[in-house]
């Protein structure tokens, strides 16, 4: 068994390496039969609230014995068999159970049982499923364009090489020891679009197309996080690479290898891959990067091809193929119950080819309707619920857990984000759209950064009480020349917030009051 600790230059490890050093996460995958006949309450406290994450498996403090299942979806895309199998597993928990589709494009089931657990990893491996290694130091869920495949003016379809990268660090969902111990987790995106759908700049590795010499291929961008401490961009590692597998599964590699051997585990909040990019230098980065892959980068291309605007999706709009359509629907705030993913399944079987996708934007696409099946299609109950013309505010509206399941969340986000939204909406009418993110704590999932409107949970002082509240954020910017928004005010009460954003909206984005 390979194992992966690599402590740089004697440092002094933090917490979480030697909890790692001890036993490598991983291991947990041949303990879960044992888990589940002892009860979690029988559990090693570590095991518990921190090595099952590597295979998935969230202990929540706030609903103690029942867990969360972090799933991966490469490219945000699954099967109608596959949504089924996820609602069927939710559906036992009755109240319990739901599902989140997150800002990575993937989903997160809720309400789970430790002494079901067996027998949900045996119905993901049979529906070729895995949660493996989606939490704590490793690679998150890789994300790549909703549109991969069904976009005429698509550059890269991605959908392959996102798998190819999920395979190769997963070891195809088994478990790959090789990177189980990376000094922090770790997030990679591959851009085929041209409207940058993936945020490309807040990717610890991301693809962007762009043209070197006629050929289309490319550039690779580094680095880019959010934390608690520091949020930056993601910064050009001056590469440009082929669109095969070999080159863009190889550069993964080579750069988590790199970051496993030399990244910091010393100070948890300083272990990002940015914090080695500064330390040495880009150029001296590189060239390590270049010497674990054993041959010289290209140098980037000058310009990418990210010159559009960020599209929602949502809205029926016509494929490349001719007389196939993709419908966007709008999910409040990311929220899926049983009887909605199997409506969903049902939904893409009987229109579609039975495919579904998910965007960063906690929102759900079903692809390959014909034009004949579109009206029935849009008569379909569930669209009253998950609609394609939602109001301006709620449409662009995204949230993180929040304190109904996160005990980082310093205040409620999903019902609180929505009910705002809402009143915002019949309150003002609102030229376009204005994108709304809410996060319930400054490790900012909900990506406040990248938001028009961003809301960042926080406490404050009011009359003498502590209440909940938010730091406001504004100036992000998606697609292309993306930029990330900065904190404009701290500390407004939540119950502040309706006369503070109807204000904010009129001022700065054309809002009229009805
Ligand atoms: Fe996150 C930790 C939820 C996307 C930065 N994140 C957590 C935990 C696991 C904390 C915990 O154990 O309770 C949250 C689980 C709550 C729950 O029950 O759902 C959590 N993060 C989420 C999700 C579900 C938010 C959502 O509602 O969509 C997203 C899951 C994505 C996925 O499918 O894997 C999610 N998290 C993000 C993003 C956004 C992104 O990747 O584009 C970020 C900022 C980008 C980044 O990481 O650079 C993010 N999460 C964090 C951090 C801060 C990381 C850091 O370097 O300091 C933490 C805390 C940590 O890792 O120590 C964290
Ligand atoms: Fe939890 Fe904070 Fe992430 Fe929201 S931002 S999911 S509250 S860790």
């Amino acid at each position: 068994m390979v194992q992966s600790t690599q402590p740089k230059n004697q440092e002094k490890l933090n917490k979480f390496e030697k909890i790692k050093a001890e036993k490598d996460g991983l291991d947990i995958k041949d303990q879960l039969e044992h888990f589940a006949q002892i009860g979690w309450e029988a559990m090693d406290k570590t095991d518990l609230e921190h090595r099952l994450k590597w295979v998935g498996i969230f202990y929540r403090p706030v609903t103690p014995g029942k867990f969360m299942l972090r799933m991966r979806m490469p490219n945000g895309i699954l099967t109608s068999e596959q949504m089924r199998v996820l609602g069927y597993i939710v559906q036992r928990y009755g109240d319990d159970g739901n599902a989140d589709i997150t800002t990575r494009q993937n989903l997160q089931l809720r309400g789970i049982r430790l002494e079901d657990i067996p027998d949900i990893f045996n119905r993901l491996k049979d529906a070729e499923m895995t949660s493996m290694q989606s939490g704590m130091d490793n690679v998150r869920n890789i994300t790549g364009s909703p549109m991969a495949g069904l976009d005429a003016d698509e550059l890269i379809d991605t959908r392959e090489l996102v798998q190819k990268v999920q395979d190769m660090i997963t070891n195809h969902g088994e478990g790959n020891y090789e990177f189980t111990n990376l000094p922090r987790k770790f997030n990679i995106a591959i851009e085929g679009g041209r409207d940058n759908s993936v945020h490309a700049e807040i990717n610890d590795i991301a693809f962007v197309p762009a043209y070197k010499n006629g050929e289309l291929g490319f550039n690779v961008v580094v680095g880019g996080f959010f934390s608690a401490k520091r949020c930056e961009a993601a910064i050009p590692l001056n590469a440009w690479v082929s669109p095969t597998d070999d080159a863009v599964v190889g550069l993964c590699r080579a750069i988590l290898t790199v970051f496993r051997d030399h990244g910091s585990r010393a100070n948890r909040q300083k272990s990002r891959l940015m914090w080695l990019i500064d330390e040495w230098g880009i150029d001296k980065f590189r060239e390590a990067v270049e010497a674990e892959l054993g041959y010289k980068l290209t140098p980037e291309a000058e310009t990418d091809e990210i010159d559009w605007e960020k599209r929602d999706h949502i809205g029926v709009f016509p494929q490349k193929q001719a007389g196939l359509n993709y419908v966007g629907m709008h999910v409040p705030v990311g929220r899926l119950y049983a009887e909605n993913m199997l409506d969903l399944a049902r939904m893409a079987e009987v229109y579609g080819n039975g495919e579904i996708r998910l965007t960063v934007e906690q929102n759900v696409i079903i692809p390959n309707i014909p034009d004949d099946n579109l009206e029935t299609f849009l008569e379909e109950p569930i669209l009253e619920k998950f609609s394609i013309s939602p109001k301006p505010l709620q449409r662009a509206l995204v949230s993180c857990t929040g304190a109904q399941f996160c005990n980082f969340a310093l205040v409620e986000t999903k019902n609180r984000a929505l009910t705002l939204a809402k009143e915002l909406d019949e309150a003002l009418e609102l030229p376009q759209t204005v994108r709304i993110h809410w996060t319930g704590c400054p490790n900012s999932c909900g990506q406040p950064q990248v938001a028009d409107i961003g809301l960042m949970g926080t406490k404050v002082r009011k009359d003498g009480k502590t209440v909940e509240g938010v730091d406001l954020y504004m100036g992000g910017k998606v697609g292309k020349d993306a930029h990330l928004g900065t904190c404009v005010q701290k500390g407004i009460a939540c119950d502040d917030l309706f006369p503070v954003l109807t204000d904010l909206l009129i001022e700065n984005f054309g809002a009229k009051r009805r």
